[in-house]
């Protein structure tokens, strides 16, 4: 019986995320020993690789020698990349007939390369006009994996003067950092606060990241007090109209359920 296979049909190989092209763009051999075995092979007989699955498009395979090379950077953060790793397959098929075929797996485990910058996170945040009882507590969101990622440096920029001058940052532990108002009052308003941060890679990663801060009048408990609070909590003005006008219907059919009561008990 005719029988075409991968020799071995499934192969795991390690390499680092975007290195596959390099500085000088040569394509990256990644695998030459997917031997297709036939136990039938002749003289006149051939074989022709193709693509089966390659999710992200990375890969080309030679029809005729089934070399595998790179044709994109690899992306260890790609969402086709799952705990690391990056499958394709491959088949392979003879001219005999009728033709016999054969699949192969290639399972590229990608090393984290220091390639994102961490961003702050929450983007968006509360606190009141002055210093007390409030501060904002923020963290980093980095894609990339320890010692890529965290622990985190928080800082604020220079420029504009008018940042170091109304804020502080205070680091916590590695991962969070508090934000304060510095001086002893800001007046309401949205304000936007760029954060510095930088990761733990080697060479470091550092970007800016803005944090929209919306202070406002608080009450004894910090809370803010101010209407635009529901806006600022995701509710547009349209939500709010609707939320009034169910209110008034309420009250309408309660009204006339009072009316109902009444004339009952007349
Ligand atoms: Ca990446
Ligand atoms: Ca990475
Ligand atoms: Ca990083």
């Amino acid at each position: 019986m005719l029988k075409l296979y991968f020799q071995p049909s499934s192969t795991k190989m390690q390499i680092n995320e975007l290195v596959a092209f390099g500085t000088k763009r040569v394509k990256y051999v990644l695998f030459l020993n997917f031997n297709v075995k036939n136990i039938k092979l002749t003289a006149f007989s051939f074989c022709r690789y193709t693509k089966l699955s390659d999710p992200a498009n990375w890969l080309k395979i030679d029809p005729v020698n089934g070399q595998i090379t790179t044709i994109a950077l690899l992306d260890r953060e790609s969402p086709n990349v799952k705990n690391n790793i990056y499958n394709a397959t491959f088949l392979a098929s003879d001219n005999g007939i009728p033709p016999m075929s054969g699949t192969g797996t290639l399972q590229i485990y990608l090393l984290d390369i220091n390639d994102n910058a961490p961003q702050v996170l929450p983007q968006e945040a509360e606190t009141c006009e002055t210093p007390d009882p409030n501060s904002i507590n923020i963290t980093a969101l980095d894609y990339d994996i320890d010692p890529n990622a965290g622990p985190f440096a928080f800082d604020l920029p220079l420029s504009p003067v008018t940042i170091k001058r109304n804020w502080t940052i205070t680091r916590l532990n590695g991962d969070f950092a508090q934000l304060n108002l510095k001086i002893k009052f800001l007046e309401a308003g949205i304000y936007e606060v760029p954060i510095i941060i930088t990761d733990s890679g080697n060479p470091p990663k550092s970007n800016i990241s803005i944090l929209r801060v919306k202070v406002c009048q608080c009450d004894s408990n910090g809370d803010c007090t101010d209407v635009d609070r529901i806006v600022g909590a995701g509710l547009g003005t349209g939500a709010i109209i609707a939320i009034l006008l169910c209110i008034i219907i309420l009250l309408s059919k309660y009204f006339h359920w009072f009316l109902d009561l009444n004339v009952f008990a007349s």
